[in-house]
């Protein structure tokens, strides 16, 4: 049993010679013979090109190389030092093949789509979510004035943002306080459950204290930054048993998911963060102000929602310049089982942020409708006015 990788790579060698250093560098070798080194080491430990050709070179690592449970271990290997490799011009991790052996140690989504879709009671619909902007500086009066109003506008779900944590003018305790219970009134009013993603990104360590503390006041849906803190953070909270979603964020990712021909696809990240427990994660939009080809998206809102061993199908999450003209693209391409986050696109709205929200419900009223947006808009104030200031 094996876990097979797949690389795209450019080299000055022939392919199949740069895919042996891959392989030596991702199992038993180095940059020279070693005399410590025996035959059944090499049998039993050593990767093997499976198939090396047009610049793409597919290896199998055996499966005893591998730590059960541990994914820090097994990025070393498959995303490890092999990028750095001098030989090796570009490299980049297309794939992973995980074998049911190395999968049965994780427990993937306790929620995933359809218990989200459960807490928050919406049926075949995206999820609409916002992100508080500004991105930082409001107090927590003021931002759950915003939450109320978004809230109150339509939204499923409120988000922190991922550069907000535990800083002074925000202290995360007292602000979660204040979010709850605007979100109990609104509870009290529409009889709807708004979930509020709160960033609990910190040192590892702290991170399942952080959650409890959070949690004890009453916060329904957990979020972290997953590169910047480590993806073992999902595993942590997952085994923690706390009960709510876990809520992923991917700040960083395009530091080594942009290049394509260096570093590794979103895809690769989608499986493992599906895996260790990501209820929900971000993935692309296609047509917003992030980065991200079309098909690559779409692969990777594949690995996400398809059937994978016993794994429930992740949330994907769409964010980035969003707003509501772009409602019709946006199920176009990705489909119902998403949650499409708007912030500046809904706080910029021209009659404040609770306009904004009814903005997004009507287009997607519209689009269920099958009416054109620029028709709904007629006799839809909100929306009118978020068409005309996104053209
Ligand atoms: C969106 C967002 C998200 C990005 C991340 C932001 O806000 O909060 O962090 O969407 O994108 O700060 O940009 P706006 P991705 O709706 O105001 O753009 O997950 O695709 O990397
Ligand atoms: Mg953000």
């Amino acid at each position: 049993m094996e876990v097979i990788a797949k690389y795209y790579v450019e080299s000055r060698l022939p392919v199949k010679e740069a895919a042996k250093k891959i392989c030596e560098e991702c199992s038993t070798g180095t940059w020279t013979e070693v005399t410590t080194t025996t035959k059944g080491v090499e049998e039993r430990y050593a990767a093997k090109v499976v198939d090396a050709k047009d610049n793409i070179a597919k290896i199998a690592i055996p499966m005893d190389d591998f730590e059960p449970g541990n994914i820090a271990q097994l990025l070393s290997i498959v995303a490890g030092n092999v990028f750095g490799l001098k030989e090796i011009k570009n490299l980049r991790l297309l794939d992973i093949d995980l074998p049911g052996e190395f999968v049965k140690d994780f427990r993937g989504p306790q929620f995933g789509i359809e218990g989200i879709r459960k807490i928050v009671g919406v049926g075949r619909r995206p999820l609409i979510g916002t992100i508080v902007k500004p991105k930082i500086g409001l107090e927590p009066v003021e931002y759950s004035k915003v939450v109320y109003e978004a809230a109150m506008g339509g939204v499923d779900l409120v988000k922190m943002d991922e550069t907000l944590t535990d800083q002074n003018f925000c202290r995360l305790e007292e602000n979660v306080s204040w979010v709850m219970d605007v979100l109990d009134k609104v509870k009290q009013a529409t009889d709807r459950k708004v979930l509020f993603a709160v960033n609990v990104t910190t040192r590892q360590d702290e991170l399942v204290e952080r959650a409890e503390k959070v949690l004890q006041l009453g916060a329904n849906c957990l979020m972290i930054d997953i590169i910047c803190s480590g993806l073992s953070s999902i595993q942590i909270l997952r085994d923690a048993n706390l009960g709510v979603p876990i809520y992923c964020h991917r700040t960083g990712h395009a530091a080594f998911t942009r290049n394509e021909k260096h570093g590794v696809r979103w895809a690769v990240y989608c499986k493992l963060a599906r895996l260790l427990g990501a209820d929900v994660l971000h993935c692309g939009t296609i047509v917003g102000k992030m980065h991200g080809e079309r098909k690559e998206v779409l692969e990777d809102y594949k690995a996400l929602r398809n059937d994978w061993f016993f794994f429930s199908p992740t949330m994907p999450a769409a964010s980035g310049g969003l707003h509501p003209g772009l409602v019709e693209d946006l199920i176009k391409n990705l489909g119902d089982d998403v949650i499409m986050n708007f912030g500046g696109g809904i706080h910029g709205h021209p009659h404040g942020t609770r306009a904004g929200a009814t903005a997004v419900v009507q287009a997607l009223d519209a689009v269920n409708q099958r009416i054109s947006l620029k028709e709904y808009a007629k006799s839809h104030e909100e929306l009118r006015i978020a068409l005309e200031k996104w053209k």
